[in-house]
C-alpha cells in the first residue's frame, strides 16, 4: 500500500526524521522512501566509491593552501544535518521568492519552512557567520528530478568558499600600493559587481578558475579537455560552470563565481571577498571509475562496492560491471485531471515509492491534447531492472498495478 509521510508514523501531523520529529503541513511531499535514505553518509563511509573521490579532493585543498606554519587552510565540514530551513537553501543566498527552484515540484518539502537541502550552498552562510574564511563543505542532497542513469533523488555535493581580504588578493602583485578591493561608485556589469575593483574581480577569477582546472587534472590527468562557460546563479557574479570533456561528451561538473557581496555583509563580512563553487561528487566519480548507472551508488552490492577496497583513495580503477540483468518496459497512459495541477515529478515520485531502485527510467513518450475535449493525455514508459538479479513479469505486472492504481487514486488521473 502507497503511504505518504503522513501516515507512516503515529501522529498524522508530524514526522521523524534523524531522531528529531518535525510538524506537517500542506507542503509536505518528502516521501518514505526519501526518508529511508536520510542518514547514509555514503561520502564518508570508508571504502565507498563517493568516500575515495572526496578525499581526493579534500587533499588538493589541503595540499594547495598552507599557512605559514604549514597547516591547512581549509575546514571540511561532512556532518551538516541535511534538515535546513527554507531561509538557508534560499533567503540566505538571495534566492528571489518567486525563483522556480524554491517550487514543491523541485523539493522535497518537511514542511513550509523546511526542505530537505537541495544544495550544499545552504551552510554556506553560517559558516561564514561563524568567522570561517576557507572551508569545504560536503554531504547529500535531495531534489525531486527526472529518473534516469545520470538522475537520482539524492546526490551529493562538495562546496567551496575562500575569503580574501586586500593583502591576501594583491599578495602576488608586485606593487600592490593602490590596489584596492572595493570601489564606491562602480557600476555592475558582465565582468563584476558594483561594490567590486575590476582588478580584484580579476585576480579571484583567475585563481579560482586555475585551482579549479588543477584539480581537474589531478582526477582526469594533466591532459584533460575543460572549458568555461558563463552563467547565472543569484548567490554569485559573475558565474560560470565547468565541463569537462569526457567519453566523448562534455560534462558539467561544476557551478561556481565571485560571492555576491551583500551575502558577506549578512554574514557581518566587510573587509573581503570571496569565491564559491558546488560540484557533484556522484558525476566525478561515474566518469573517473567509468561507473554506467547512478543508482549503483546507493546499492549494497558487494560486486560493486567490492571493487572499491583499497585504502589509499588515488588508487586507479576501472569498473568491471556486474552481470547485466534485462529490462523489463512497460507503458502507462493516463488523462491528467482537469480541475487541479499536475507535475510528471508527483507521478515519478509516486512511482519511486512503489516500485524503489528497480525502476530504471522513466520517460515521458507520448503527450497529446485531444482537440475537441482539450483533455491532456500523457504516456510514459517505465523501465524495470534490478541491480541485482532477473525480474519476472509476473512481478513487474503487480508493481506496474499498483503504481497505475495508486496514480488514479492520488494523483486524480484518468488511466486510458
Ligand atoms: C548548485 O547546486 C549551486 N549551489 C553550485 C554553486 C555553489 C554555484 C556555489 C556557485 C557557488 P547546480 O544545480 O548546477 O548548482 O549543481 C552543481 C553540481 O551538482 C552540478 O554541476 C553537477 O555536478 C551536480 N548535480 C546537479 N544536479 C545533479 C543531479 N541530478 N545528479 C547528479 N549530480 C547533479
Ligand atoms: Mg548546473
Amino acid at each position: 500500500e502507497f503511504c505518504t509521510a503522513r501516515n507512516l508514523n503515529k501522529t498524522p501531523n508530524d514526522v521523524e526524521l534523524l531522531g528529531e520529529k518535525y510538524v506537517t503541513d500542506e507542503w509536505t511531499n518528502v516521501t518514505p522512501k526519501i526518508i529511508e535514505k536520510l542518514g547514509r553518509t555514503l561520502h564518508t563511509t570508508k571504502y565507498h566509491p563517493l568516500s575515495h573521490v572526496r578525499q581526493r579532493i579534500v587533499n588538493y585543498f589541503y595540499g594547495n593552501y598552507r599557512n605559514k606554519c604549514g597547516n591547512p587552510l581549509f575546514s571540511v565540514f561532512d556532518n551538516q544535518k541535511p534538515v535546513v530551513s527554507v531561509h538557508q537553501n534560499f533567503d540566505s543566498l538571495l534566492i528571489p521568492g518567486d525563483h522556480p527552484s524554491r517550487s514543491k515540484t523541485d523539493c522535497y518539502y518537511v514542511n513550509r519552512d523546511t526542505l530537505l537541502r537541495a544544495h550544499m550552498t545552504a551552510h554556506q552562510s553560517e559558516l561564514i557567520s561563524m568567522g570561517l574564511n576557507n572551508f569545504l563543505v560536503i554531504g547529500d542532497v535531495y531534489r525531486r528530478d527526472e529518473i534516469d542513469a545520470t538522475h537520482y533523488p539524492v546526490f551529493h555535493q562538495v562546496d567551496a568558499v575562500r575569503l580574501c581580504n586586500n593583502d591576501e588578493i594583491f599578495d602576488s602583485v608586485n606593487d600592490p600600493e593602490g590596489l584596492e578591493l572595493f570601489e564606491n561608485r562602480g557600476k555592475e556589469s558582465k565582468e563584476k559587481q558594483a561594490v567590486h575593483s575590476l582588478e580584484a574581480t580579476k585576480i579571484m577569477e583567475h585563481q579560482l578558475k586555475r585551482d579549479l582546472v588543477g584539480l581537474a587534472q589531478v582526477l582526469f590527468g594533466k591532459d584533460v579537455k575543460c572549458r568555461w562557460v558563463d552563467q547565472y546563479f543569484p548567490f554569485t557574479h559573475p558565474s560560470w560552470e565547468l565541463e569537462v570533456f569526457y567519453n566523448n561528451q562534455w560534462l558539467e561538473v561544476l557551478g561556481c563565481g565571485i560571492m555576491r557581496q551583500e551575502i558577506l555583509k549578512n554574514c557581518g563580512v566587510n573587509d573581503r571577498m570571496g569565491w564559491a563553487f558546488g560540484l557533484g561528487l556522484e558525476r566525478l566519480a561515474m566518469c573517473l571509475y567509468k561507473i554506467p548507472d547512478i543508482r549503483l551508488f546507493s546499492s549494497s552490492d558487494s560486486g560493486f562496492l567490492n571493487q572499491f577496497k583499497f585504502d589509499d583513495p588515488n588508487t586507479p580503477v576501472t569498473y568491471k560491471p556486474i552481470s547485466v540483468y534485462p529490462q523489463c518496459a512497460n507503458d502507462l497512459s493516463f488523462w491528467l485531471p482537469e480541475n487541479s495541477e499536475f507535475s510528471p515529478n508527483d507521478f515519478y515520485d509516486l512511482a519511486r515509492d512503489i516500485g524503489g531502485d528497480i525502476i530504471e527510467q522513466i520517460s515521458l513518450i507520448d503527450n497529446f491534447t485531444h482537440p475537441k475535449t482539450n483533455k491532456t493525455s500523457h504516456c510514459y514508459r517505465i523501465v524495470y531492472r534490478h541491480m541485482e538479479r532477473t525480474l519476472t513479469q509476473k512481478e513487474v505486472t503487480e508493481i506496474h498495478s499498483e503504481i497505475s492504481r495508486n496514480a488514479a487514486k492520488l494523483l486524480n488521473v484518468t488511466v486510458r
